[in-house]
């Protein structure tokens, strides 16, 4: 399974995979970081079936993703996942981590999706602790594809930081 996670240092908006995923807010309303550049970059029908959701089912709750089309990013799809805000730690906010990389990850295997990236979610805006992020995002990702027909989970990371905190973790957690 390990061999189906790769990283990446760069931009998730430039990323060729079947979906990407967006650090989201429960109102799926937009805003900066991952989320800016993906709104940006896919254009308005990604905001119009963001808006149908939130009418719909008032938006998405923290812990879970919802999907829409990828609009004109290289993606099909967009996994639109909303992770914690970091409150100190007691507010179960590792276990709202994990559950948003997870329900990604049931998403993605709905839709049949092959191939998938990550951002680094809640660790911008959000402030969750890069390096307890990164270990329960991979331990998530790692259970998960046991029994998953995902071929590759790409995480993209936007600094060098970021990225050697994935790899180091990766390496030692692994
Ligand atoms: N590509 C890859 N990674 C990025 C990019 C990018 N284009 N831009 C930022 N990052 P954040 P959160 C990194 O804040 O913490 C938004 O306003 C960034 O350096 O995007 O889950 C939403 O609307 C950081 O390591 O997501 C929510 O309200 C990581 O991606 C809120 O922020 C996540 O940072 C969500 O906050």
């Amino acid at each position: 399974m390990k061999e189906k996670i790769t990283f990446i240092k760069g931009d998730i908006v430039d990323q060729e995979v079947d979906a990407i995923v967006n650090a989201a807010n429960s109102a799926l309303a937009g805003g900066g970081g991952v989320d800016g550049a993906i709104h940006r970059a896919g254009g308005p029908s990604i905001d119009e079936e963001c808006r149908i959701i939130r009418e719909q089912r008032g938006g998405c709750p923290t812990g879970h993703a919802v999907i829409t089309g990828g609009g004109n990013l290289k993606a099909k799809y967009v996994i639109h996942a909303v992770g914690p805000i970091w409150k100190g730690g007691n507010f179960n906010e590792d276990n709202l981590l994990a559950s948003a990389y997870l329900e990604s990850l049931k998403l993605a295997d709905e839709y049949n999706i092959k191939t998938i990236v990550f951002p680094s979610i809640s660790t911008g805006a959000y402030g969750f602790p890069i390096e307890r992020a990164a270990r329960i995002a991979l331990r998530t990702v790692l259970d998960y594809l046991v029994s998953s027909n995902i071929q590759e989970v790409r995480f993209v990371l936007f600094s060098d930081r970021d990225y050697d905190v994935y790899i180091k973790t990766y390496n030692k957690q692994y």
